[in-house]
């Protein structure tokens, strides 16, 4: 079910201690996470299921952009702070490529 975290060194946890990003596919960072370090994930680099993401977990000075459509495009938002229901921002299950700043 939840594909092995080893794959890539992008993912490891050491990394993710200072630059962590996470994505749960329930509000208020329940269900499946994943940590990203800065920079861009299109749908396919997403370990997280298209249209799953609900809420995101942002370290302080950081920026991440999440976009409607794969490809970083469509609409997008701009989060700067721990969101834990992005339903309030209307972006609730919707983002299918990510940017981290
Ligand atoms: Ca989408």
């Amino acid at each position: 079910m939840w594909p092995s975290q080893s794959t890539s060194p992008a993912w490891g946890w050491a990394e993710a201690a200072t630059l962590r990003l996470l994505f749960s596919r329930e509000p208020r960072f329940g269900g499946q996470s994943q940590h990203l370090v800065p920079g861009r994930y299109d749908t396919s680099d997403l370990k997280i299921p298209n249209d799953s993401i609900s809420s995101v977990d942002v370290p302080k000075g950081l920026k991440v952009t999440l976009f409607e459509h794969s490809g970083f495009r469509g609409a997008s938002a701009v989060i700067k702070a721990d969101t834990g229901d992005l339903g309030a921002s209307s972006f609730d299950n919707t983002a299918s490529s990510v940017e981290k700043i």
